[in-house]
Order: C-alpha cells, then sequence, then structure tokens
C-alpha cells in the first residue's frame, strides 16, 4: 500500500470559528480544509473551538486529553492512503447531558466564545434532526420538548437553534457584530434553513432581536460531500497496524467537496486555493448532490439493509442495485435538475458509483437509514413531485419508499429485530402496529405523514399506486423480485 503520511501545522492558532456538532464529518471534512489552509499560508487565525451539544462527551474529553490532535485516514481504494494529522481544533466543549444526568458542562464557556468579537463564524453539524424543523416544510417545530424548554428559558438553551439565537443576543447587548453562520448538514437550502429557525425562535423571545436577526446576520448555504462513516472496532485495529493509536481517528474517502456560498461579513480564511469552491448561489450543486448522490445511498440503505446487506460496497457489488442507481441517477433524479451549462450528470454518476465502490471503507447501510424522516424529503421526494408536476413518473423512489416503509418495521428478511434510529419511529412503530397486516392501510398511513411526504404527491394516485405495488412486491417476491418488477416496467 502507498501510504503519505502529512504532519499537522504548527499550532498556537487563535480561535475565530466555532462548530456545533463535533462528529466524524466535521472532523474529517471542515477540520481538514482548514488544517491544508493553514499549512499552505501559516495563517494561524482561523483556529476553532468544537462543541457537542448532546451525545459524545467522551470524544470532547478524549480530544482534549490528546492536546487536540488527531488523525484523518483517506482511502482512495485499499492501496493509496493519505494519514494526516489535524492540529486545528484548539478547544472541545461540551453542553449535552453527561452520564451522570447533569447538563449543560460547558455551556456558559461555549457562549461565551461565541459573544467574543474573535468568533466569526459559527459551522454547525448536529444532522438534520438537530434543527428542529418540519422535514418537508422547514418549518421551526415550536412544539418540540427540546424548542419549547428554549423557549420558555432562552438563556440556558440546549438545541442548536436556540444556542445560536442566546449567543446572537448577548453579541447584539454587547454591541459586536453577529458571526456568519455556515450550516454544513445535508439539508436543502441549509444556510435558509438554519437562518429560518433562529429568526423564528428568536421572534418568540424578541421581535427587536429577530429584525436584528433578520437584518445583520448572513447564513450563506453550502454543500459538503465526504464519505465519512461511523468508525468501528475494525476499524481502529486496523489504523492500530499502521502505528496510528488514536481514540480520536477518523476514516474516510479521499474524495472531498465544499462548495459554499460566499457570504461572510466578519470575513473568512482564503481557503480557495485550498480547495473550497467560492460560488453566488450553491442551490444546484446542492439538489444535485442531495438527490443523486444522497438519494443513492438511501435507496441502497433502505432495500439492502432489511436483506442482510451490510455495506454500500457490498450493495453495489450486485449488477442488479448498481442497474438500479445508474437507472434513478440518470433517468429520475437527472431530468430534474438545472445544473450550470458544462455540468456532465452522467459524468457525476459514474464518479458516485466508484465512490460507492471505495473497498476500503465500511459505511453500514443502518448508518444511513438512519433519521429516513428527516432525509427523504430533500433525496427523493421534492425530485418525485417535481416530475409529478411536469406529467412523469418516478417509480424508482416509489420503490424506494416502499422499502423504506418496510424497513421501518424494523425486522429483517429471517425476523431478526434491528433499532429504527428517528424522531418519528414511534410513531411509525404505531402504524406497524395497527396497519401491519393491510399494505393498502400502511401505505396510506405513510403517505398521510406530510411531515415527510409532501401533500401535493402523496395524493398522485399513479404515485400512491406504484408505492404500494412496490411495497407488496417487496414482502411478497423479496428484493429480487422487486427489482425484477422495477426492472420489466
Ligand atoms: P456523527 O454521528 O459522528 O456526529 C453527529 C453530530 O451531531 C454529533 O456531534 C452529535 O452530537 C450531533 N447531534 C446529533 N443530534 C443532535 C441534536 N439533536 N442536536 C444537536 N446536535 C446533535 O455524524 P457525522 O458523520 O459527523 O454526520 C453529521 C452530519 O454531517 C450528517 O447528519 C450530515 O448532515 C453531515 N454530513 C455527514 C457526512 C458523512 O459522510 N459522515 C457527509 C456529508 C455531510
Ligand atoms: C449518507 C451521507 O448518512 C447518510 O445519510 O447518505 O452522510 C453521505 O455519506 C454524505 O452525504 C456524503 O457526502
Amino acid at each position: 500500500m502507498s501510504i503519505t503520511r502529512v504532519q499537522a501545522a504548527p499550532r498556537q492558532g487563535r480561535i475565530a470559528i466555532v462548530h456545533l456538532g463535533l462528529g466524524a464529518f466535521h472532523r474529517a471534512h471542515q477540520a481538514v480544509y482548514l488544517e491544508r489552509y493553514r499549512r499552505r499560508t501559516g495563517d494561524v487565525d482561523w483556529g476553532v473551538s468544537s462543541a457537542n451539544l448532546r451525545a459524545s462527551v467522551d470524544l470532547v474529553d478524549a480530544l482534549r486529553d490528546a492536546g487536540y490532535r488527531y488523525h484523518v485516514a483517506e482511502y482512495a481504494d485499499s492501496k493509496t492512503l493519505t494519514l494526516r494529522e489535524i492540529g486545528v481544533i484548539e478547544e472541545s466543549l461540551f453542553s449535552g447531558r453527561d452520564a451522570e444526568g447533569d447538563w449543560g458542562r460547558d455551556l456558559e464557556a461555549l457562549l461565551a466564545r461565541m459573544v467574543v468579537p474573535e468568533t466569526r463564524i459559527v459551522t454547525l453539524t448536529v444532522t438534520e434532526k438537530g434543527y428542529f424543523l418540519n422535514p418537508a416544510s422547514g418549518e421551526l417545530l415550536v412544539d418540540d420538548p427540546m424548542i419549547a424548554a428554549d423557549i420558555a428559558d432562552p438563556s440556558r438553551p440546549r438545541t442548536a437553534p436556540g444556542i445560536l439565537v442566546e449567543a446572537l443576543a448577548r453579541r447584539r447587548e454587547a454591541g459586536v457584530p453577529p458571526f456568519t453562520v455556515l450550516s454544513c448538514d445535508n439539508m436543502p437550502d441549509n444556510g435558509k434553513r438554519t437562518r429560518n429557525a433562529v429568526i423564528k425562535l428568536a421572534e418568540r423571545r424578541d421581535t427587536v432581536l429577530s429584525n436584528w436577526i433578520e437584518h445583520e446576520v448572513a447564513f450563506p448555504c453550502s454543500m459538503v460531500d465526504r464519505i465519512v462513516p461511523a468508525m468501528t472496532k475494525a476499524d481502529f485495529a486496523r489504523l492500530a497496524e499502521l502505528g496510528i493509536e488514536d481514540p480520536n481517528a477518523v476514516i474516510g474517502e479521499a474524495f472531498a467537496q465544499w462548495v459554499v456560498e460566499d457570504h461572510f461579513p466578519q470575513g473568512r480564511p482564503d481557503w480557495a486555493a485550498d480547495g473550497v469552491e467560492m460560488v453566488a448561489d450553491v442551490a444546484p450543486f446542492e439538489t444535485m448532490k442531495l438527490r443523486m448522490l444522497n438519494g443513492s445511498h438511501s435507496l441502497l440503505a433502505y432495500l439492502g439493509a432489511p436483506q442482510g446487506i451490510e455495506t454500500v460496497f457490498e450493495a453495489v457489488s450486485r449488477d442488479d442495485l448498481t442497474a438500479l442507481l445508474r437507472r434513478y441517477m440518470l433517468e429520475e433524479a437527472a431530468p430534474t435538475l438545472a445544473m450550470p451549462e458544462g455540468t456532465d450528470l452522467a459524468a457525476y454518476a459514474d464518479s458516485l458509483l466508484g465512490r460507492f465502490a471505495n473497498d476500503s471503507l465500511r459505511h453500514r447501510l443502518h448508518q444511513i437509514a438512519m433519521d429516513g424522516s428527516q432525509k427523504l424529503p430533500q433525496r427523493w421526494l421534492s425530485g418525485a413531485l417535481a416530475r409529478r408536476e411536469a406529467g412523469q413518473a418516478s417509480p424508482c423512489a416509489a420503490l424506494g419508499l416502499a422499502a423504506w416503509i418496510r424497513y421501518t418495521a424494523g425486522r429483517d428478511h429471517a425476523g431478526t429485530a434491528y433499532e429504527v434510529d428517528d424522531p418519528l419511529a414511534p410513531r411509525f412503530a404505531e402504524c406497524h402496529a395497527r396497519h401491519g397486516r393491510d399494505p393498502e392501510a400502511l401505505v396510506s398511513a405513510f403517505l398521510a405523514m406530510d411531515d415527510v411526504v409532501p401533500p401535493a404527491l402523496a395524493a398522485d394516485a399513479v404515485f400512491a399506486e406504484a408505492v404500494l405495488t412496490a411495497y407488496r412486491s417487496l414482502t411478497e417476491e423479496g428484493l429480487d423480485g422487486a427489482l425484477a418488477t422495477l426492472a420489466g416496467r
């Protein structure tokens, strides 16, 4: 194997970015771009303070104990690896609930860090559900207990929108100009949705504040891309064999892309030379990625996981699933996209299939299947709705939706139970308990979830019939039967 080792730039950075959501992706994406920037320029002004608001206090503490140095292993394939040491995270904080049940350990430190004028950007990877938005409409879930708690006690916020509002309120009171908010989650119009969440929450507190946010705070959109699966014991063992004994290490693919709307009133790193694409409008890139890459991922997840197919690599080793992805991407997703001239969507689809076939990533289908309610609108359903409006069918999306409904039953083809990890899981369980023996009623109940399925799509008799037929085919004839039925259409 060819291994390139890259040391971290010398430290002593100054913190100018606060990140909410210290997970695998942040460590392997944003931090890598900033590390490249620091190595190239020697500019140490864009250090990061990274915080978790919920789970993973262990990671926060382990990173601190490791002197804020960790490794990212970037596999192009099983023969080509770059091992990077990263040192741009200068501080890690935790404002969630710890193992003892105590809550808010570093909340004041986090808010203080967000309020100082030196902090110029706040970035987020808190997962789609961390914004507390209706996934289909993007409206703030004001009745959610976590948001209700932030409305009741705004100075002790628990949610990402609540923390942003409180930090912005304190900056305003202190006469400090606002930071720029950059969402790096896989949401459609992620900047606009984050802005909406923050303004709607601020309105509950003080309309002077919400007006100020509306007029003064920038929320650029971004498209983020790099496949970074959750680490497994086997992954840590694999790195240990290479001499990397690092509990904070992450493994990802070699590919990375970051397209960012260029709107940073308080400044930003001059990171274009490090591969960050600064553009006026992110929407075409974001929609392309969400529908083609993430849409394909979700198809594999819901069709494959209940069949005992474990990873993306295993799934795309099957010709029938690769053929399905090709058909979905080229015939259903690509025609819904309005791309800048010269974009070659067929080449993009080929490149995605190549990335999915990376034999060095163990990207578990159950991980991708998580939080389907938050993901499906932007991955399949907004595209299917656009096709419906143009009088076109979406058989692959209909099969996907049928597979998702089947997945949410929580039992695989052999009857073994698995956890359905989704904020709406209790609602799914209730639907299965009530309608499990009646496919027509079950499919109708899922299509009626208007916070997931756009009502205009659910009301389309052709689409609803396609979902029901696919569901019957999947449950009666299994994956092979459902794929054969689709191929015959
Ligand atoms: P992870 O599981 O390693 O980390 C999840 C992070 O989100 C943690 O920091 C967790 O504390 C936080 N979080 C979860 N629910 C939250 C909530 N309700 N409120 C506040 N914080 C919450 O996952 P990973 O890999 O870091 O992915 C996170 C997000 O990054 C994804 O949901 C996606 O939007 C984006 N992303 C991930 C990619 C990947 O391949 N891993 C690639 C592109 C985007
Ligand atoms: C995946 C994505 O977990 C999922 O739902 O589809 O996180 C995917 O790996 C990334 O978006 C790739 O950039």
